[in-house]
């Protein structure tokens, strides 16, 4: 089943915002299998944010990022990296749709309060920097068989 990496940015825990947002997953009928709240090191979020490296933004995201506690998690389910991409909405907080969790709660590109992997590969390379395979919980939703995917 395919799983997503996912982090409210210290924004987001800043405002309060970290249940409101988590309940976007949950109501999508996502399952959670990992949740950490912690802050990251600036060699973690540098790690994190490499392809991002030789931007003229890399030094304020980095320092951004760092600033306060974030909240990691991985989502899983069917698509789940495409799905929650949709959910959170464009990177430019200001013109992100409404009804995205950046389109109703931002309004700056670079506090856009949510980080998730953008693609598969991209999964591969980010979980790993925040959570260890015994971190990650295996176990069923009560309701999977009301949401009319199965395991793919
Ligand atoms: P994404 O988070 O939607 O995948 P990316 O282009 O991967 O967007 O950029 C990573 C993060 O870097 C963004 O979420 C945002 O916090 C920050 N960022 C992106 N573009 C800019 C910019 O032009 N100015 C300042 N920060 C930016
Ligand atoms: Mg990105």
């Amino acid at each position: 089943m395919e799983r997503t990496f996912v982090m409210i940015k210290p924004d987001g825990v800043q405002r309060r915002l970290v249940g409101t947002i988590i309940a976007r997953f949950e109501r999508k009928g996502l399952k959670l299998v990992g949740l950490k709240l912690l802050r990251l090191t600036e060699e973690k979020a540098a790690q994190l944010y490499s392809i991002h490296r030789e931007r003229p933004f890399f030094s304020e995201l980095v320092r951004f990022v760092t600033s306060g506690p974030v909240v990691v998690m991985v989502w899983e389910g069917p698509g789940a990296v495409a799905i929650v991409r949709r959910i959170i909405g464009a990177t430019d907080a200001a013109s992100a749709e409404p009804g995205t969790v950046r389109g109703d709660f931002g309004l700056s590109v670079q506090m856009n309060l949510v980080h998730a992997s953008d693609s598969p590969m991209s999964v591969a390379r980010e979980l790993p920097l925040l959570f260890s395979q015994d971190e990650l919980v295996d176990y069923e939703m009560a309701d999977a068989e009301w949401l009319g995917r199965s395991d793919e």
